[in-house]
């Protein structure tokens, strides 16, 4: 599931139905009296918050909505219909920025509903006009236009840990392994172009690729995706136990942060060793005293996708360390 993080969207709420002029009638006396009805209210655009963080992928291909307008007036003094409401759903946390007014909204609580803009009021039957000095009026007037704008939608991505390290560190098996998700998977580097999003028993996880030596200066997808980090509280440095300089593949990452942001370095961090079925123990031990130089060792993880005790362990002490932190 590729994760669409930013769509504009054209909105239009249900314009009010007219008001019309009519007439009752009653035998050899045709105007009676004024009997035309108000026109119905436009329909309303809302906002409803879901939990399917992959929902602005709806809007990929269909991108402007309008509710429904207003029936105009009937005879005998009848309302139009109202227009019907529409419901547009978004990911939770994504923020909606109204362009025409600059107001802008969170969507953070699954099930709330928002209203975005509202239908326009129905205009006035020539009925509504009647008084003792007219008694056939002609007036009436017309539906008010429903409210319209443009949205900017951001999913800001509400991920507690993201996870980080050089291309083919095993980070796309690790969200895999550890939550819900299906990202792919290659022996070959940039497979994926969007940041992915897993869910580990209520603990937000996103995989965030293409940091790469020169990513702060644009160089490959970088760009792209370092804003992401900026918003995870937790950064999981995956570093690959196949790697000839685990410690110096650290190191390139943590530099491209620092290029980035220099705040991004003040981040809580925790390591992962991966692929611990391509090394030998003693040396992941000695690897693993010199990143604790560094870190805590009890933020020191050693795991292999092939390995599912290792993955248990690790998922365990993931979400102790997040209950705990
Ligand atoms: N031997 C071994 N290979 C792994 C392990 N985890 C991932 N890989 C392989 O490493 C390659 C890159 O993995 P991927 O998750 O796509 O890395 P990413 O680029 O960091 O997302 C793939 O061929 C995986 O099958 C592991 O624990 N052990
Ligand atoms: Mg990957």
């Amino acid at each position: 599931m590729a994760l669409i993080d930013e769509v504009t969207l054209q909105l239009k709420a249900g314009d009010g139905g007219n008001g019309v002029v009519r007439w009752r009638s009653e035998k050899f006396k045709p105007k009676a009296g004024p009997g035309g009805g108000n026109g119905g209210r436009g329909g309303d655009v809302y906002a409803e918050v879901v939990s399917d963080l992959g929902y602005l992928d709806y809007y990929l291909h269909k991108k402007s909505f309008a509710a429904q307008a207003g029936d105009p007036g009937g005879k005998l003094g009848m309302e139009g219909k109202n227009g019907e409401d529409i419901i547009l759903k978004f990911p939770r946390g994504s923020v909606l920025i109204n362009k025409n007014t600059g107001e802008e909204m969170s969507l953070d609580t699954v099930g709330e509903k928002i209203l975005l803009l509202k239908g326009g009021q129905g205009g006035l039957g020539n009925q509504h006009f009647k008084s003792s000095t007219n008694t056939t009026p002609m007036e009436w007037t017309p539906g008010k236009p429903g409210e319209t704008a443009e949205f900017f939608v951001e999913l800001r991505l509400f991920a507690e840990i993201g996870i980080i390290g050089l291309p083919s560190a095993g980070k796309s098996t690790l969200l895999n392994a550890l939550t819900n998700a299906k990202s792919k998977v290659a022996a070959y580097h940039f497979t994926t172009l969007d940041p992915h999003l897993g869910d580990m028993h209520g603990h937000i996880l996103a995989d965030i690729p293409g940091i790469i030596e020169g990513a702060a200066d644009g160089k490959g997808l970088g760009h792209k995706f370092l804003k992401h980090i900026k918003r995870t509280e937790v950064l999981l440095h995956v570093i690959s136990l196949e790697s000839e300089y685990p410690f110096e593949d650290y190191n390139v990452i943590r530099n491209e942060l620092a290029a980035y942001d220099k705040t991004l370095l003040d981040k809580k961090e925790l390591i992962l060793l991966s692929k611990s079925d391509a090394a030998e123990a003693q040396d992941i031990e000695k690897l693993k005293d010199e990143f604790a130089f560094k870190v805590d060792p009890e933020k020191i993880f050693v795991m292999s996708a092939y390995d599912d005790e290792s993955i248990a362990q690790v998922k365990k002490e993931l979400i102790k360390y997040l209950e705990n932190k």
